[in-house]
């Protein structure tokens, strides 16, 4: 069949190639096949339907597309909807390399398909897409070849648009922006001098990486193993220089305390939690002082203070263990020489080692006797040890050892007193049992054990909070610390592409903030130093830009010559969005209210410390002082640092792409794509030697020449199949092996679908009317009867069929809300295709009808041959994501009617009808009225009590030598031959 071909806008184009139906032997064309078949060429749907959709988009939404900046006509799209039907969905925003990545696509496919889908269920989805266009590779391009980074950027930006628009996601570039638009930092600018007012930013003293060649500060990753800059080799200073904090741990407390909640219903990935509680590392430890005695040596007995962060075990500490440099340590060493020597000998020793000396004359007591009824064995005086495994520079210098319960101390133990039993003060069980313990220490949080006294099977927290304060109570010699590890954020870069720092340094008044009116502080232009190749940063040699006059007493001064650390413009940009062209505020209130936060967040989960936290504390510092009523249920927020808002609702981390590598055997050397013969598939041959190449995936990198250019992918496949391929190939979370060979089962399932489409239509009215399931499966039992008398096996199939239609909606459905498992989602559509395309025998009304859902469903996956089917389907319709138009399938209540249903089968033999019994209906995978349907049936027939009680003997069905089934099965007769007497 030569389907017509319809085209856009009148154009005759071929987006189904002919192949052809003629073939040239020996020169003379001969007539291979009567009819030509279609092949769909999906690069050309593509194309087809970008155009389509960008014609209709404009008119429509009354955009006006600015280069760069976001216009105001779009806004009110999504500024007027209520809030709940709101749908903010967000990737994180590219850094413009120039060259999109496989981890690029892979992420804004996912983010595309999501917002696909909510809008198809009538949600009001806002996708935007900018720059995170701030930072080092820009200014090392402009050192090295003399252009400004800005060019260098724009050029980038410009060529990453383009590759990234071929895989036609329906990203809002009306509200496209990037980091360095000086529209974008005025409100950076804005946000450092708000929390600037507001106490949580200041400038203080710290240690930078400098290094003097280049007369620049380096951050850590520049720095080598060697400690030599990466660029110029020199070796690295560190010096005392002016900095730049956000105070970020001012809201600490708030931070670890709403991790909590991001944590109900899986709303962000449990491992992103942990690591970002660890990188807040709040612990409760506490001091303990102990009494050092000594009988003679002359040194009078005094406190030993030690830090711990398990004050519950202090009941099972056998030891105290000093650093050799502590003072204490030192002052007995003038009076010990052994001890002397000993310091001398180990005080370099590794943190792992075991020596120690123990300092015979001197035995510590435990503050545990200050207490009251506490187990005598615990207020034995302890031996006291010097050894380096405890460092001098970290607390006290000093510890209780507690060989039961921790590896370091245990270790130390065995060595020291082989033969002395561990004590246990904390067990796993909750009895305090100590009797699955073996020797040896036991790690873990638990329950007190007997040896504790009144403490005896308390869980060790609590315990550890009471023992504390028991004795801080009676004797003061405790005390509890609350310790974190969380450290303020250093801004400042002594860099040029960043955001200026917008303050003014006055000699006479300090420094001033650069007021409202004159923000932004822009950029100066320093191509000169571009050109010239000098090092150092540009801002401080632009003296007509640094040199300025106080905002205060309007004397000369000089403009801050730091920039920001690009992860403040990430810390805020997506509140940006929302409002992309707002000149007074970062973000209005109105705008901020009603879509804020971002509803689901997808990136990569290399951004699971600093980012994420930089803008979560971002969004509660600005969000609590602009709008503190998002902070609240309530609307009231006690202080600013209790603000409970977060920025994303949900936190979707993606895993990596891997390249498919291959590897020369015997060198174990990466070979480029030409040293590999492909053209068997299954065997890679290295060209060199003739050896089967190893094959691996590896994290893509030029060295292992095994990247994949996304854009020539697209153009070879097309971007629907390049989509679904991603999608596929791997759970979104987990890491995917991008196998190029394995597209061709996409393919192959799109041109599948793509003919059975067509073959639908020809049967077909062309009206939309719609298609009531319930009603058509739910019809009065002895219509159903009637049903399967006549064409049971028809009714079967469309029972089938609408059964899995269902069945799909409803998984395919909860894997977009998932999102995780949307490889499971291609698989569902694969498998409904395959039963749909199989089934011969359905109607012509279930057939369309499970087309078009299966069609709806593909929709977010494959929006352009979604389309192009649709328009097939329902030729007189606009689009299929046109709002009103289609909307994305649910289950209509047929299901309760589409459970294996009985049929009931006359059974006869030798032509007597013998019973009737009740069998399901046939499945679809068994063919009609083959053997293998002959098997089926016969076992069902004999499933029934009535079928086993009557067809026996003579009778027995299962020695049959011809079974004829008749409609379907509604009769079969079987012929048995009569037994010769
Ligand atoms: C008793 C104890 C029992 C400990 C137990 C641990 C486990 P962080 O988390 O790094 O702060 N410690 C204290 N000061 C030390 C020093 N100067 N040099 C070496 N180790 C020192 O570690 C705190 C823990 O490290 C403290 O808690 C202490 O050992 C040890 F089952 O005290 B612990
Ligand atoms: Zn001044």
């Amino acid at each position: 069949m030569h389907s017509v071909i319809r085209n856009f806008a009148g154009q005759s184009r071929p987006y189904l190639k002919l192949k052809s139906a003629w073939s040239s032997s020996s020169g003379t064309p001969i007539l291979r096949r009567l009819y030509a078949t279609t092949q769909l060429d999906l690069p050309a749907l593509d194309r087809k339907w970008r155009r389509v959709s960008k014609r209709s988009e404009l008119p429509e939404e009354g955009r006006q597309l600015r280069g760069g900046t976001g216009s105001v006509a779009a806004l009110k799209n999504h500024d007027s909807q209520s809030t709940n039907n709101h749908m903010y969905i967000l990737s994180m925003f590219p850094y413009p390399s120039g060259n999109l990545h496989l981890g690029h696509l892979r992420v804004y496919t996912i983010a595309d398909v999501i917002a696909r889908f909510y809008s198809l269920q009538g949600r009001d989805v806002l996708l935007p897409m900018g720059w995170d266009a701030f930072g080092l590779p820009a200014e090392n391009a402009a050192i090295e070849r003399g252009i400004d980074p800005a060019v260098w950027t724009r050029d980038n930006i410009a060529r990453m648009k383009e590759q990234l628009e071929s895989m036609n996601a329906i990203f809002d570039w009306s509200r496209e922006f990037a980091t360095c638009d000086p529209e974008f930092y005025k409100h950076t600018q804005k946000i450092f001098l708000l929390l600037h007012k507001h106490g949580l930013v200041s400038q203080r003293k710290a240690t930078v990486n400098w290094d003097p060649i280049d007369k620049t500060v380096l951050a850590n990753e520049q720095v080598d193993s060697e400690g030599r800059s990466w660029r110029s080799g020199a070796k690295i200073e560190q010096r005392e220089l002016e900095q730049w904090f956000f105070h970020i741990t001012q809201f600490k407390e708030s931070l670890l305390r709403d991790l909590k909640k991001l944590g109900e219903d899986d709303a962000w990935p449990e491992r992103v939690l942990t690591m970002q509680k660890n990188w807040l590392g709040r612990t409760e430890g506490a001091y303990y002082e102990f009494l050092a005695n000594t009988a003679d040596k002359g040194i009078e007995s005094r406190k030993l203070r030690i830090y711990t962060t398990r004050p519950e075990t202090i009941f099972a500490a056998q030891f105290l263990a000093l650093s050799p440099h502590s003072l204490l340590v030192q002052q007995m060493a003038q009076e010990d020489p052994a001890l002397r020597e000993f310091v001398e000998r180990v005080k370099d020793l590794p943190p792992d080692t075991t020596e120690g000396y123990e300092i015979s004359y001197l035995k510590a007591t435990s503050p545990l006797s200050s207490l009251k009824d506490v187990p005598e064995e615990n207020l034995k005086p302890l031996p006291v040890y010097v050894t380096p495994y405890v460092r001098g520079d970290y607390e006290t210098g000093a510890i209780m050892g507690v060989p039961a319960h921790d590896a370091r101390d245990f270790a130390f133990w065995k060595r020291h007193r082989p033969d002395e039993p561990l004590k246990y003060a904390v067990s796993p069980e909750p009895s305090g049992s100590i009797s699955s313990l073996k020797d040896g220490p036991y790690l873990e949080a638990g329950f007190l054990t007997p040896i504790t006294g009144s403490y005896c099977t308390k869980p060790s927290s609590v315990a550890a909070k009471d023992i504390v304060s028991q004795i801080k109570t009676t004797s003061n010699l405790a005390e509890s610390n609350t310790k974190w590890k969380i450290r303020d954020w250093l801004i400042s870069r002594q860099r040029y592409w960043g955001t200026p720092i917008p303050i003014i340094h006055c000699n006479t008044c300090g420094p001033q903030p650069v007021p409202e009116d004159q923000l932004p502080v822009t950029l100066p232009k320093v191509d000169h130093h571009w050109e010239s190749g000098r090092p150092g940063n540009p801002l401080e040699s632009a003296t007509d830009w640094v040199n300025t006059s106080c905002p205060k007493c309007h004397g000369p001064a000089k403009r801050d010559t730091d920039t920001m650390d690009t992860f403040v413009d990430s810390s805020w940009y997506y509140m940006r969005f929302v409002d992309p062209n707002n000149l007074e505020a970062p973000v209005s209130e109105a705008a901020a209210k009603s879509q804020l936060p971002v509803d689901i967040y997808i990136g990569g989960v290399e951004h699971a410390i600093l980012h994420l936290l930089y803008a979560r504390f971002v969004y509660k510092a600005v969000m609590s002082i602009l709008y503190p009523e998002m902070g609240k249920e309530d609307g009231h927020l006690s202080s600013p640092l209790d603000f409970s808002g977060e920025p994303f609702k949900r936190l979707i981390t993606q895993g990596m792409v891997h390249g498919k590598t291959y590897t020369d055997p015997d060198s174990g050397r990466f070979l480029k794509p030409d040293e590999v013969d492909l053209s068997d598939p299954s065997r890679p041959k290295v060209v060199a030697s003739g050896k089967t190449g190893t094959v691996s995936f590896e994290k893509m990198s030029k060295s292992k020449h095994n990247g994949v250019d996304p854009t020539s992918f697209i153009a070879k496949y097309g971007s629907d199949a390049t989509r679904a391929h991603i999608l596929f190939q791997a759970p979104v979370g987990e890491i995917l092996n991008w196998d190029e060979d394995k597209i061709s089962g996409v393919t192959r399932w799109l041109r599948r679908l793509y003919d059975f489409v067509q073959t639908v239509t020809k049967s077909e009215p062309k009206s939309h009317t719609g298609f009531d399931g319930k009603a058509y499966f739910g019809r009065p039992a002895d219509e159903i009867k009637k049903m399967n008398e006549r064409e049971s096996a028809q009714w079967a199939a469309d029972v089938e069929v609408w059964r899995e239609t269902q069945n799909t909606i409803a998984s395919v459905t909860n894997a977009l809300e998932k999102v995780y498992p949307l490889n499971t989602m291609v698989s569902s559509l694969m498998g409904l295709t395959n039963i749909l395309v199989e089934n011969k025998l359905a109607s012509d009304t279930i057939k369309r009808e499970a087309t078009r859902q299966l069609i709806r469903m593909m929709a977010p996956i494959t929006p352009a041959f979604a389309e192009e089917c649709w328009s097939i389907l329902i030729p007189n319709s606009r689009s299929i994501f046109a709002k009103g138009e289609c909307s994305w399938p649910v289950q209509d209540g047929s299901l309760q009617f589409l459970g294996r249903s009985y049929v009931s089968c006359a059974v006869q033999v030798n032509g007597k009808l013998r019973c009737v019994v009740d069998v399901p209906l046939k499945p679809v995978e068994i063919a009609d009225g083959g053997d293998e349907f002959r098997n089926w049936v016969t076992e069902e027939i004999l499933k029934s009590p009535e079928a086993q009680a009557k067809l026996v003997g003579d009778l027995d069905i299962r020695k049959a030598t011809k079974v004829f089934p008749v409609r379907g099965g509604a009769v079969v007769n079987y012929v048995i031959p009569k037994k010769k007497e």
